[in-house]
């Protein structure tokens, strides 16, 4: 048979666990309780000769590894190698979510957009072009309910589809300002001579990023390499000297740039019904 591994990635409370109940008929308590342990064996649904395995990862806000839930989710994507990540975004708070699709964009996993709660932001007037949406973050977009399984069989006709087509090797990148790209170039050019033939461009490049921002779990797995340490370190100085602002804000503002540029152009969201980005 053919077998197909799709992990569940969103911020808490975005509706991952009503999804997969739902989906596979379960009754496990959705409840919120933090959750730093990852049932690799899944849930199992069948859907067009298919078997897809479906894993609930831990909510996160962000890859970075900031908190054990990240950390743990990181690793998972990363060691285990989904085939395929349901991204599953809160409808009601589209900027706060989509954050987390900037890392997953920049991890180059393949990827489906699920906009849930679609219920709650169409009644504030919320609305996406879910067309232009998937165009400009180069995937798939669904909108679902989760709690009533509404959209599930486009879901599922959708992760289908992509398997049969063959799952894209991702090399999307988000664009940050000319000195951070500068910065990311040097610091992958020093990564590719330390690690020659291990990584190619996309992921020299998620692993440029994280150095530059500080991510201090990647920092000490590179930690022998002192040379390159000390050239993140002093370029993180350079662009706080010049920028007045930390290196991890200012990746978060390009991130958020991005984002902004999404909203812009395909989604509505009423006065009335603005969100937080924090
Ligand atoms: P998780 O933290 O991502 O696993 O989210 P849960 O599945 O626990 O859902 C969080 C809350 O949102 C619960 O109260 C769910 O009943 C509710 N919920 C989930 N999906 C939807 C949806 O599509 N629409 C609405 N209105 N509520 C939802
Ligand atoms: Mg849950
Ligand atoms: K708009």
């Amino acid at each position: 048979t053919k077998t197909l591994t799709v992990a569940l990635a969103g911020n808490p409370n975005c509706g991952k666990t009503s999804l997969l109940n739902k989906l596979t008929g379960s009754h496990k308590s959705v409840g919120n309780y933090a959750r730093v342990t990852i049932d690799k064996q899944g849930s199992q649904i069948e859907h067009k000769g298919w078997t897809i395995n479906v894993i609930d990862l831990p909510g996160i806000y962000s890859l970075s590894s900031q908190s054990p839930e990240e950390i743990v989710g990181r690793d998972y994507i990363q060691d285990e190698q989904p085939d395929l990540i349901i991204n599953m975004l809160d409808a009601t708070n589209i900027q706060r979510s989509l954050f987390l699709s900037t890392q997953l964009i920049e991890m180059g996993v393949p990827r489906i957009y699920d906009i849930n709660m679609i219920d709650e932001a169409n009644a504030k007037g919320i609305s996406f072009d879910t067309k232009a949406m998937a165009e400009i973050l180069g995937s798939p977009v669904i909108e679902t309910e989760a709690r009533k399984g509404f959209g599930f069989e486009l879901l599922l006709n959708s992760i289908v589809e992509m398997a049969e087509k063959g799952l894209p090797k991702d090399s999307m990148n988000i664009k940050y300002d000319s000195h951070l790209e500068e910065a990311i170039v040097d610091t992958q050019k020093i990564l590719t001579d330390l690690h020659p033939g291990e990584m190619n461009d996309h992921q020299s490049r998620w692993l440029a990023i994280k150095l530059m921002e500080g991510d201090d779990d990647l920092v000490k797995r590179e930690n022998d390499h002192e040379e390159l340490i000390k050239a993140v370190q002093s370029k993180r100085d350079e662009l706080e000297r010049t920028h007045g602002d930390t290196t991890e804000v200012l990746f978060a503002t390009g991130r958020y740039g991005f984002i902004n540029g999404v909203v812009e152009e395909a989604i509505e969201i009423p006065a009335t019904a603005q969100q937080n980005t924090t």
